[in-house]
């Protein structure tokens, strides 16, 4: 067994320096909580970006991993294997679509959509071939290959990755006045947002901000691509953040719990109108649709389901906002979120920095990890229980009063 220190140093010699981790190492997940290489236990309250909703390695999921992986893992889409078609019909009468797209992150999940999107521009439409335009929001985030960061309002993403991927155009989040106008170009085929921005700061857009996208939309025949990777599988309370408006996207975006946090599993859902768009041989993946993924994706999503993670993470989100905002502290500015995303943005004048808040949580036995400098998201696992919950927020309260 590695210690921490070993462990950090041989990933600072050999691995690529594309992130700066928290100083923890991780050895062992189980439910809410992780362990480090030393045998100290933290509460995870980052669940690796809304992946492990389920709970770290949940044993009816990491089951169903293990028998598939004993029968058969991959074919590659050059043959049926026996488990896709089940899959494929399990998650469309699960959320309501015609179809699915299995993909396996979550950016290929956006590239899939992206492409069905302006597809359907050409084919439905009548958009001239080449000349259709996707919207996005300012502050979003979908993933690193060079056609998300193409969209991305934010330098640290894309800086010096160009040239960039054309046809891509921006409206600020939460403003429907600019989306109606953006959307009126006839050249439009698609309008992709999250219901709430993850990266950017879990920013919730005002109540009716989904009904109008849905509207809008609607009113100029242009697709409403929902990124639900981050914010679906009752991370905000529902089923789907979209739920809690009832809107229904033309094209739905799945990824992160998808799989509980087993390996990468991605959909995208779509009715045949714009499925069937994309004809054979037109995209694809090795891994897309392989039977383990979708084993372990048919697991995942019943565990929601038998747990009643959405009800769980609505009720606990609520007591998790209540509570730290009674918290009387000066550089606290905004406790935001949804179901069990939620985040404390730090006044960016404040005595103290949101990594250093989120060091002196971890050494407290809480992980969290800062956003955009000022802001810290706080996402457990959706099987916490309530007496957990207020555990965890008794540790976040005693450590920020600390630094009031
Ligand atoms: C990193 C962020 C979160 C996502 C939404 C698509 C994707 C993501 C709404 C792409 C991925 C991950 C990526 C990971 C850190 C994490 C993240 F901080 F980067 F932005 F969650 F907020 N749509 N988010 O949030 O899915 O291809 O990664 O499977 O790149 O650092 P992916």
């Amino acid at each position: 067994m590695l210690s921490s220190q070993d462990a950090i140093d041989l990933e600072n010699t050999f691995g690529a320096k594309n992130y700066k981790p928290l100083p923890v190492v991780i050895s062992r997940g189980s439910g809410i909580y992780v362990w480090d290489a030393e045998g100290k236990r933290y509460f995870d309250f980052l669940s690796a970006y809304s992946a492990v909703n389920q709970g770290h390695c949940h044993p009816k999921i990491v089951n169903a991993l293990c028998e598939q992986a004993k029968q058969l893992t991959l074919t590659s889409r050059a043959f049926y294997n026996d488990i896709l078609g089940s899959y494929a019909q399990f998650i469309c009468q699960y959320f309501g679509y015609d179809r699915v797209l299995p993909m396996n992150t979550g950016v290929e999940g956006g590239e899939t959509a992206v492409k069905l999107c302006r597809r359907w521009g050409y084919d439905k439409k009548g958009i001239p071939d080449g000349k259709a335009k996707v919207v996005f929001a300012e502050g979003n985030f979908w993933g690193r290959t060079l056609a998300a960061i193409s969209s991305s309002t934010d330098q640290t993403c894309k800086a010096r990755f160009g040239p960039y991927m054309p046809g891509f155009e921006l409206v600020p989040y939460n403003d429907t006045e600019a989306l109606d106008r953006a959307l009126s170009d006839e050249s439009v085929a698609g309008f992709m947002v999250e219901p709430i921005q993850g990266e950017a700061g879990v920013k919730v857009p005002d109540d009716g901000y989904l009904k109008a996208v849905r509207e809008l939309c609607s009113k100029h025949n242009v697709l409403f691509i929902a990124d639900e990777v981050q914010t679906g599988l009752a991370r905000t309370g529902k089923r789907l953040a979209c739920d809690h408006e009832n809107v229904k996207p033309d094209i739905l975006i799945l990824g992160k719990a998808l799989s509980g946090g087993l390996m990468p599993v991605s959909a995208v859902l779509a009715d045949d109108e714009i499925m069937l768009g994309i004809q054979p041989g037109e995209h694809g993946s090795t891994y897309g649709g392989n039977p383990l993924a979708c084993k372990v994706a048919m697991a995942a999503l019943e565990v929601i389901e038998e747990e009643n993670l959405a009800e769980n993470s609505q009720s606990l989100g609520e007591i998790f906002r209540d509570e730290l905002s009674e918290i009387q502290i000066s550089w606290i500015r905004e406790v935001r979120g949804k179901g069990l995303l939620n985040a404390v943005e730090v006044e960016p004048d404040a005595n103290v920095s949101a990594w250093d808040l989120c060091l002196a949580l971890r050494d407290a036995g809480l992980l969290a990890k800062p956003t955009h400098d000022t802001i810290i998201r706080f996402a457990p696992p959706l099987v916490i229980s309530e007496d957990e919950l207020r555990e965890g927020l008794s540790i976040i309260k005693k450590v920020f009063t600390q630094f009031a």
